[in-house]
């Protein structure tokens, strides 16, 4: 790494690239979050079920995000001995039988998550409302 990389990162000037596991039962809205936190003109308007998994890499303002996203939750184990960040959306908000995000946290009990910061938002990926506000915790972290 040569001198101003160093000093660029020691400044915060330097991009960070950041690794994102994506896990969720099919249909959740995987791709469609992913999507929408892409910048607007490499949005795609085409959706289609996820054969298997995909990773796609993109820049955002202020970080370079490498996103993967995998349909297995097998996968978890990996990270479970590792103190990781879990930011949960409670995707769907917007149809009329979603249950409110507290309740989702209460039915999967996440209050017993003592070794990992997690987070959970009410999300409706078609609008994007609710992605920010989980982008923004992720990134303190
Ligand atoms: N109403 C509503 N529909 C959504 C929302 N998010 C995604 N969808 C729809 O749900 C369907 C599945 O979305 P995907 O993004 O393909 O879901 P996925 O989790 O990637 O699915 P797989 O790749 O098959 O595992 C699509 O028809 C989306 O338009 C949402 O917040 N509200
Ligand atoms: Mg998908």
């Amino acid at each position: 790494m040569g001198l101003f990389d160093k000093l660029a990162g020691w400044l915060g000037l330097k991009k960070k690239e950041v690794h994102v596991l994506c896990l969720g039962l099919d249909n959740s809205g995987k791709t469609t979050i992913i999507n929408k936190l892409k910048p607007s003109n490499a949005q795609t308007q085409d959706i289609v079920p996820t054969i298997g998994f995909s990773i796609e890499k993109f820049k955002t303002s202020s970080k370079c995000c490498l996103v993967f996203s995998w349909f297995c939750l097998c996968s978890c184990l990996d990270i479970k001995h590792r103190r990781l960040p879990i930011l949960f959306f409670a995707n769907k908000m917007d149809l009329r039988d979603a249950v409110s995000s507290v309740k989702v946290s209460q039915l999967l009990s996440l209050e017993n998550i003592k070794d990992k910061p997690w987070h959970i938002c009410a999300s409706d990926a078609l609008k994007g409302e609710g992605l920010q506000e989980g982008v923004d915790w992720l990134q303190g972290m």
